[in-house]
Formats: C-alpha cells, structure tokens, sequence
C-alpha cells in the first residue's frame, strides 16, 4: 500500500479527533432585540448522569413537574420518578428575558454552591456547557472566579431569545446539536429553513455548525384563537408540545398534523374549573367538535381573565378532488430520499474502498 494513502488515513483520524473536541463548544448568547421583552423558552439539556424527572426539576427549579412533561410531550400521568438515563436530551421550559441585545434566562434557574465545587465544573458537568463559566462569573459579578463559597447562590444565564423571526412570533428553541446533523436537517425537523437558522445563529456556512454547540431554533406555535386581552396572550404551543393554562382548568397542546391549529380542552387537573360552555349551540363545552359535511366546528379556548372564554370555530376537512396526486406526488418524494441515502452510502464505501 502506498504510503500516500497510509497518510491520508491519519490525516482522517486526526480530523475526527478535532472535530470531537469541537464537541465541547457553546456557541454564546443569542440575539434578543426588544430590550427588556419576557417570554417562554426552551433549552436542550443533555443529562451526564442517570437521574429521574424529579431531578431534572430540581436542578432547572421548574415549579410543577407538568411543565416538563408537557414540553417534552411525554403523558400528564407519568410521575416524578420518571428514569432519565445518562446521556438522555430532555427540552427545559424556562422563562426568558432580553437584555443589551442578548437573552437569558429571567432568573431561574440558580444552583447553590456544595463544598469544593467550582464555576468552570458547574458550567461543564453540571449544566452540561448550556452555559460558560465566564457567563456565570459575569451575571453574578464575581471577580475572582476561583473564589466562590459553599452555600453561594448563583444565578445560571441559559441562551434564550424572544424575537418575532420572519414576521411570526415562535418559540425560541436551544437546540443542543448532535453529532453528523445538518443545518439543513434540523431546519427540516423543526420546520424552519436553512438561511434562518444562519442569520438567527450567526454562521456563515452551513458547514460551521458544530456539535455540542447551543443553536437558536425559532419552533412555529400552532394559531389559535386566544384573544390579546387575554391573560395567557400569547399563548405560544409550539408542535408536539402541550401545556396547561386558565388557572389549570384548560389543556392546549400543539400537533402541527392538525392544521397547526391549538386543541383544547378541560384539563381534569383542577376539581375547582367552572364548566366553559360555547354561546349557542345548546351543549356545546370546550373541546367539543362537531362534523357535518366537510365542516368541522369546534368549541375553541378564546383565552381568559376572570372567566374562561370561548368562541365556536369552524375549519373545512374537505378532501379536495386532487389530494389524491399531492399524496401521490409525496410517496414519489420519499423515494427519491431513500434513493439519495442509498448512493451516499455507495459514495461512503467507494471513498474508504480507496482509502484502504
Ligand atoms: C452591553 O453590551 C455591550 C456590547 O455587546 C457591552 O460593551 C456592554 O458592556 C454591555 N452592557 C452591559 C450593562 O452589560
Ligand atoms: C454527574 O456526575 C459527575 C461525576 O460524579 C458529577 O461531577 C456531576 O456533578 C454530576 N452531574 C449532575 C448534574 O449531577
Ligand atoms: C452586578 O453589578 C451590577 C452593576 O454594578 C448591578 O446592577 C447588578 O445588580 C449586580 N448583580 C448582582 C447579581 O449582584
Ligand atoms: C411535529 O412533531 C412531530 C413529532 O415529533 C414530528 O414528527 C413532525 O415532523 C413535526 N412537524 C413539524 C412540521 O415540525
Ligand atoms: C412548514 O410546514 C408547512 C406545512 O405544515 C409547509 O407548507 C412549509 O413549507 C414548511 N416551511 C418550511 C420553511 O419548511
Ligand atoms: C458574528 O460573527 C462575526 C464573525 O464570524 C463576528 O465578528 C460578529 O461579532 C458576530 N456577531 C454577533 C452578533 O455575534
Ligand atoms: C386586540 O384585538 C382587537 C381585535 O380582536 C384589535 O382591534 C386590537 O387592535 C388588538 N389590540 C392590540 C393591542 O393588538
Ligand atoms: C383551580 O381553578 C380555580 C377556578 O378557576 C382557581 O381559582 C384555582 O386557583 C385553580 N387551582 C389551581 C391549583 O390552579
Ligand atoms: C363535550 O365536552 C364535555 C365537557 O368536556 C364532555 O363531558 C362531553 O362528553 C363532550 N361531548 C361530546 C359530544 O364530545
Ligand atoms: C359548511 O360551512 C359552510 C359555511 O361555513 C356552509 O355554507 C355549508 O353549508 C356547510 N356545509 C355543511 C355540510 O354543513
Ligand atoms: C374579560 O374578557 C372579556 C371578553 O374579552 C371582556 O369583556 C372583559 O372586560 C374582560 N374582563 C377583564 C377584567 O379584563
Ligand atoms: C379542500 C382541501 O382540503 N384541499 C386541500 C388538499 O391538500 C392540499 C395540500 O395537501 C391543501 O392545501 C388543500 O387545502
């Protein structure tokens, strides 16, 4: 064999080698332009140790367990003692604020300080980097980074933003990138497209995303019919989410399969909620949805203040005549991907074949 190829064969692990250590990057703050703006966020948390959801809660101070259940879709019965394995991503709800052009978590979470800790090991194995040690030295003033005292309490400045992106008001979602994804990927899953997540992260090639790095993914909220002098206004769901708002009495949850319309309905959490029936159609509560024809009426959640409110909603199911094509015309795209996976693959063996 020749040597030249021996060569590029090390060049090769030298390369994952790097690129592996780039693991460990945080990408910084994102932009947040309305100084002083609140709103709700999302962060990935990749958990370093096995641990249950009641951990998880306490480490992010999330007040109820169902804001974690209810950002990470997983049942409204499933109970604290939940396992979390080690190296399992879990999506953080937590409350964000803009500041000199950059977000941060608005208060919570804070971590109090055990013996022998330090900033840099809570940034890194605790917070497993969502943050750096000298983001958390800056935002609690503390001059020397070395000096910190078991019982210290420390705010931890989470990555969030609350920009409208492209006109639309979303949910800003700290996506922990995983090894071998794509910009173009993620833009895919979440629904966005690749030159927003640039812009919105500030990379100039797609080529400069790197794993490990916190990358800014605006998610789209399912529309709803919330009213703006409603106290949960805006109420931002975004897909495959749910939450509970209206005192506890309503539960919204968000599946873009849906139309991206909000669905709601009584929560069953809250014994104390006043039935919230629909003006009109006799007994016609919160949830309730009718079919007749192509019509589909439902009793949509109008937002609340003192009462819940409500108004009758309609939307068309009709099954156009040429929805039989676009269904078609789909099946059609799936093939061409796994015909596209299919030679990358050839393309990957043909490369090694000629490595070795
Ligand atoms: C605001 O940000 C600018 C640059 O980003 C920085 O120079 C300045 O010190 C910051 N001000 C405060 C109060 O943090
Ligand atoms: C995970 O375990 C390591 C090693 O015991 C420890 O240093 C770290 O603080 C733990 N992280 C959390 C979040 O408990
Ligand atoms: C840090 O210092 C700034 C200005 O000196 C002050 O406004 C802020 O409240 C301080 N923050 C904390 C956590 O002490
Ligand atoms: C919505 O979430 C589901 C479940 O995670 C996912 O399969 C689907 O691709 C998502 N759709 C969009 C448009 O984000
Ligand atoms: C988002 O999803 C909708 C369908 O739910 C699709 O029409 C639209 O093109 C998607 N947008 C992007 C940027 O992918
Ligand atoms: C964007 O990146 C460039 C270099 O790539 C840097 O000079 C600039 O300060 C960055 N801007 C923000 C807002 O982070
Ligand atoms: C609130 O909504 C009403 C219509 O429902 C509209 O007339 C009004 O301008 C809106 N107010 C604000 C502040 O957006
Ligand atoms: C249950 O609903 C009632 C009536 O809206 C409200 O006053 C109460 O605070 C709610 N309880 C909880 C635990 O949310
Ligand atoms: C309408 O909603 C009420 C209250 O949630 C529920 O008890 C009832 O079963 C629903 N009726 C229909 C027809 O879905
Ligand atoms: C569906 O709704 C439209 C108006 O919203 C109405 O004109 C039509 O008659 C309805 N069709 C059926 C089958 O109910
Ligand atoms: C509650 O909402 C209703 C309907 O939008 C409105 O008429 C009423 O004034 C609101 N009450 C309060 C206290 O804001
Ligand atoms: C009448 C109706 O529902 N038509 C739908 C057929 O499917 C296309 C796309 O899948 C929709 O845009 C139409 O609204």
């Amino acid at each position: 064999m020749a040597p030249s190829k021996r060569l590029s064969i090390s060049t090769l692990v030298i390369l994952i080698t790097i690129s592996s250590t780039n693991f460990s990057f945080t990408q910084g703050a994102f932009r947040c332009s309305s100084a002083g703006a609140t709103c709700n966020a999302l962060i990935d948390y990749v958990s370093p140790n096995a641990t249950t959801l009641s951990g998880i809660r306490n480490l992010f101070n999330i007040e109820h367990l169902r804001s974690i259940l209810g950002a990470n879709n997983l049942p409204p019965s499933t109970p604290a003692s939940y396992p979390v394995a080690a190296r399992q991503t879990l999506k953080i709800p937590f409350p964000c604020i803009c500041n000199n052009g950059t977000g941060i978590s608005n208060g919570r979470p804070y971590y109090t300080v055990v013996p022998d800790d330090g900033l840099d090991h809570i940034a890194v194995d605790v917070f497993s980097r969502l943050v750096t040690y000298q983001e958390i030295q800056a935002v609690n003033n503390i001059s020397n980074p070395n000096l910190i005292r078991a019982g210290q309490r420390l705010r931890i400045p989470l990555p969030c933003s609350c920009d409208d992106v492209d006109g639309r008001r979303v949910v800003h979602y700290g996506h922990v990138v995983a090894a071998g994804s794509t910009v173009e990927g993620i833009a895919q899953q979440y629904n966005t497209s690749q030159d927003t997540l640039l812009r919105l992260n500030n990379l100039t090639r797609p080529q400069d995303l790197m794993a490990g790095a916190v990358l800014d993914v605006p998610l789209r909220a399912c529309s709803s019919m919330v009213k703006n002098n409603s106290l949960d206004y805006p109420l931002l769901v975004p897909n495959n989410t749910y939450v509970f708002t209206a005192t506890n009495c309503v539960m919204c949850g968000c599946n873009a399969a849906m139309n991206w319309m909000l669905q709601c309905g009584p929560s069953n959490i809250n014994s104390s909620c006043p039935p919230a029936r629909c003006e009109g159609a006799g007994n016609f509560y919160l949830g309730n949805t009718t079919t007749s024809g192509c019509n589909r009426t439902t009793c949509a959640y109008a937002g609340y203040n003192r009462t819940i409110l409500t108004t009758v909603s309609s939307e068309s199911t009709c099954p156009a005549s040429d929805n039989r094509s676009s269904a078609i015309s789909l099946q059609g795209r799936r093939w061409n991907v796994v015909i596209f996976i299919h030679m990358a693959f050839c393309i990957a063996f043909l490369k090694l074949d000629q490595l070795i």
